[in-house]
């Protein structure tokens, strides 16, 4: 008896939760620079459906540090479009790394990350030629470096 009602009790404070689920406010957090992370898959409908190509006018570019630990991306060179351009590395390996991306007087870095993190950096980028690179000490040397080519 006792459980019963409890359950009919948890079931007439369930519904009504439920059926008002339309969380308009608690989704006002950090998504404007969640541009790169696409794969978020959540509701977030008009946004990313929108765009064909990639979210917002930006561009985003993807790169991998070496997974076996050698000081290296797994690409050498980037082309973008000019306007924001966002480079997305993942680090896979066990050393940490970070990208940067530097000339014609931009100079943005993303967070230093270990494996498993991701490090990311965004630029508003003329025409041009960039470099992008590791900026722990050593890497770039190393030939953890890249061209960036801004068309
Ligand atoms: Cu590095």
């Amino acid at each position: 008896m006792r459980a019963l009602s409890l359950i009919a009790l948890l079931c007439a404070i369930a519904i009504p939760v439920a059926g008002c689920g339309d969380d308009d406010d608690s989704s006002t957090s950090g998504n404007d620079t969640g541009g790169a992370s696409t794969g978020a898959s959540t509701t977030k409908s008009e946004e990313d459906t929108g765009g064909g190509a990639s979210g917002g006018g930006g561009e985003t570019l993807k790169i991998a540090a070496d997974p076996g630990g050698a000081l290296k991306f797994d690409k050498s060179s980037l082309t973008a479009k000019a306007g924001k351009v966002t480079i997305v590395m993942d680090n896979p390996s066990d050393l940490p790394h970070a990208v940067e991306i530097e000339g014609k007087g931009v100079e943005v870095s993303g967070d230093t990350v270990t494996k498993g993190g991701v490090s990311k950096a965004s630029a508003d980028l003329k025409p041009g030629e960039y470099e992008f690179y590791c900026p722990v000490d050593g890497h770039k040397d190393a030939g953890m470096e890249g061209t960036l080519t801004v068309n």
